[in-house]
């Protein structure tokens, strides 16, 4: 038996009994002396006990959270709350490729604003796509405040497939909203600005500034928003904010929020009262309410007008068509939320205690009726407030958002200014509990609260502020997000996790089940545009060609342990469009790719085709290699890009490297490659002696070790044909690549072995 076999086979079996020998040679701390130890009370081991997770476990549901300004979505897991991913969406992201390679560069591309690459966004508000009202996870919009734009992830890969730019927005917030079955994506403006693309004074504020609602159009079988089918509806210049769909009762009704509505303009540069000051002056701000099911009708009946290329509904025709209704909300408005049955809309204002329930019954009877108590300047109708309310409930200073649980009646308000979540009746009308947080609470997330049936159990505190609650960082601290366990009367804090990029403003979470990524892409896979690459290749047809235009493209493929080609010639000059595909069938064997002096640093997970196209601008030696630690011989899993001056020859294969081999180490490393696939033989017998058929990991194992084992028997035909030449040295240098295919076959077929016998399989055939 090989030595790197052996030690794998004793290393498995030494795994097995490990477990026998804990606690004989050490005397273990109880938990009591742990407790002691480190201070903690029984609250904490038991709230320890409600989020730890053991090794290899899962948790309940998956948290999507805006990153911030870091123009990225996190994603966890809760209870546990780890960090299972950042998803790269606004902002180039090395780990993922993402903005290095062509594929991604060409979704950020579609981001552009006035031919200028914008590349960070600050995403508030990511949303799950959902069926009748329900969360599905399929597909995860989010949007990005700064540059008015919304993005489309796959939830079956986690990659982000598409970025439309608003054609008419200067500034938004309210998204990303959707309607119940994701007809729409939402996005509405927050600062107010000239539709058009040119200069307007501010003097013109009232008259050509314009806020707007979007609604994107998503195109659910082609998976991207479609801009030809999308839409606008104008608003006044109010600062809209936070937007909601309506659901069940209101569905095909969206509510938008405002501040402002002053329309005040500061400028403290030149002795005005600033804008916050100006914003203020009123006791009230106005609920948008749109009938967006109706506005479609209308866009389609070829009422709108062509602004930037886009369908806008004009004020005008959106008050002659009885689409669009104001109602005051109390002063200075921010979360907007229509409860999980679409019956009630809650509104929560930061300069008010209260938090104003309306209900859609009472709104739309004031709507039929033509019962308007007023007109805003721009000819809206205004809504009677008193009429709109089912009920108003103090809940705390300066109150933001609110989250439905899964009993009825019950919603969770965040408290900015007092820091707490509060737990009350919204059909009563009446607190039902508090808690405090750390510090300054800004959104706050149930499980599936956003949709028409929240799941209850936790409750996120996303604070804007964690001041002491860490150890100490420097001057830029991290976020906190707070797990909160509301399954019972009383909600008890249940963990601190510290987020270390960007600040989240809101999160979304959904049950784990719902989400079923895939593993591996389809092989010779472009991700971005999911479709097959055209620049795919595949192991044996690896090549190099010259195009008519100077250009060099690489076919090559990634698989452990080497990158083909290893060596990539050009001339200063020439183009290169470098194509790389993954050849792996197995699970989690990402390679990477980078390259010194280019930036290009490309993740190719398995199956994936990514390129990389750059001018070969300076002559020089550029090596290569795989930036995955993939297999022991990662280290080896490189190469050289050679950039010779114009007019220099290229040299060929003309190495010069000693003879190290003769036939006595040709003939001992032959020995050696027959005993071990004796023991391959060994492994493969005892898996197909069992149901592994029944095991889709380890039916994956097999596929990726019969892969290994092809490329062994192609490797040991070169080694024969040198042999028959008596070339020893080559002839050994490929018995020895053929033994490292039958290491990698072995390892795999180790792992398939383990995992079948724990999890009980069967003999079969006996
Ligand atoms: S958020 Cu965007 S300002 Cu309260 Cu939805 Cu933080
Ligand atoms: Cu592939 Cu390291």
């Amino acid at each position: 038996m090989t030595g790197t076999l052996k030690r794998l086979l004793t290393f498995s079996a030494i795994a097995g009994m490990g477990l026998a020998f804990v606690g004989s040679a050490f005397a273990a701390e109880t938990l009591d002396q742990v407790m002691k130890r480190r201070g903690l009370t029984e609250k904490d081991v038991l709230a320890a006990a409600k989020t730890y997770t053991p090794t290899g476990g899962r948790d309940e549901f998956i948290v999507f959270s805006s990153g911030g300004q870091s123009g990225q979505v996190l994603v966890y897991g809760i209870p546990s709350m780890r960090i299972l991913k950042y998803i790269a969406v606004f902002t180039p992201e090395p780990w993922q490729g993402y903005g290095f390679d062509d594929e991604s560069k060409a979704v950020l591309a579609q981001g552009r604003i006035d031919g200028k690459d914008i590349n960070y966004g600050d995403t508030h508000h990511p949303a799950i796509s959902e069926t009748n009202g329900e969360l599905d996870g399929e597909w995860l919009f989010i949007n990005d405040k700064a540059n008015p734009r919304i993005a489309v992830i796959d939830l079956k890969d986690f990659e982000t497939k598409q970025i439309v730019v608003n054609p008419i927005m200067k500034s938004e917030h309210g998204g990303a909203f959707v309607t119940p079955n994701t007809d729409y994506v939402i996005e509405a403006t927050q600062y107010a600005g000239p539709f058009t693309n040119d200069y307007v004074p501010l003097s013109e504020f009232n008259e050509k500034y314009r806020g707007a609602v979007t609604y994107w159009k998503f195109d659910r079988e082609k998976g991207r928003i479609d801009a030809a089918k999308s839409f606008s509806v104008e608003l006044p210049p109010y600062s809209q904010d936070l937007s909601d769909a309506g659901k069940l009762d209101s569905d095909g009704w969206s509510f938008t929020n405002s501040f402002c509505t002053e329309r005040y303009v500061g400028g403290i540069e030149s002795g005005r009262p600033p804008f916050e000051a100006g914003c203020s002056q009123k006791d009230t701000d106005f609920l948008h309410v749109i009938n967006w099911k109706k506005a479609a009708e209308l866009v389609a009946a070829g009422k709108a007008q062509r602004i930037n290329d886009h369908d806008v509904l004009s004020i005008e025709t959106a008050v002659a068509e009885g689409i669009l209704y104001l109602i005051p909300e109390p002063k200075s408005p921010h979360g907007v939320d229509v409860s999980p049955d679409g019956k009630y809309i809650i509104v929560a204002g930061k300069l008010d205690t209260h938090a104003s329930v309306y209900e859609f019954s009472k709104i739309k009877a004031l709507i039929d009726a033509k019962d308007f108590a007023d007109k805003d300047p721009y000819g809206i109708p205004i809504l009677d407030l008193k009429k709109s309310l089912h009920t108003q409930v103090q809940v705390g200073l300066g109150p933001l958002h609110n989250q439905y649980d899964s009993k009825p009646c019950v919603v969770y308000t965040s408290i900015y200014v007092d820091s707490q979540v509060t737990k009350w009746d919204y059909c009563e009308g009446k607190v039902l509990d508090k808690i405090s947080v750390h510090y300054n609470i800004g959104h706050l997330m149930s499980m599936e609260g956003e949709s028409t049936k929240p799941k209850g159990h936790y409750l996120v505190s996303l604070n804007k502020l964690s001041i002491d609650r860490f150890n100490p960082v420097g001057p830029l601290h991290p976020q906190n997000h707070q797990l909160i366990d509301i399954s019972n009367d009383k909600m008890e804090l249940l963990y601190d996790m510290p987020l270390p990029l960007g600040e989240p403003h809101y999160a979304t979470a959904i049950a784990a089940d719902k989400l079923q990524p895939k593993v591996r892409y389809q092989t010779g896979w472009d991700s971005r545009t999911d479709q097959k690459s055209e620049f795919r290749t595949l192991p044996g047809r690896e090549r190099i060609e010259r195009t008519g235009d100077g250009t060099v493209h690489v076919y090559g493929t990634l698989i452990r342990s080497h990158i083909t080609p290893e060596i990539i010639d050009v001339e200063e000059g020439e183009t290169v469009s470098l194509h790389f595909t993954n050849v792996e069938r197995a699970q989690d064997e990402t390679h990477g790719f980078a390259l010194r002096a280019h930036n290009v640093n490309l993740s190719v997970e398995p199956g994936k085709t990514v390129s990389a196209t750059f001018k070969a601008e300076k002559a020089g030696v550029y090596p290569y290699y795989c930036t995955e630690f993939c297999s022991a011989l990662h280290l080896e899993m490189q190469g050289y890009l050679l950039i010779r001056p114009k007019g220099v020859a290229a040299e060929g294969a003309a190495l010069k490297e000693g003879q190290v081999y003769a036939e006595e180490d040709y003939t001992k490393q032959v020995k050696t490659n027959t005993d071990t696939q004796a023991v391959i033989d060994s492994v493969v017998e005892y898996i197909t002696q069992r149901n592994f058929k029944d095991f889709p990991t380890v039916v994956a194992l097999v596929e990726d070790a019969t892969d290994q084992l092809n490329f062994a028997a192609d490797a040991k035909k070169k080694m024969e044909d040198f042999a028959g030449a008596k070339d020893w040295q080559n002839a050994t240098l490929w018995a020895q690549q053929w033994f490292q295919y039958q290491v990698k076959a072995a390892d795999i077929g180790l792992r398939a072995k383990t995992y079948l016998d724990q999890n009980g399989a069967k003999v079969v055939g006996k």
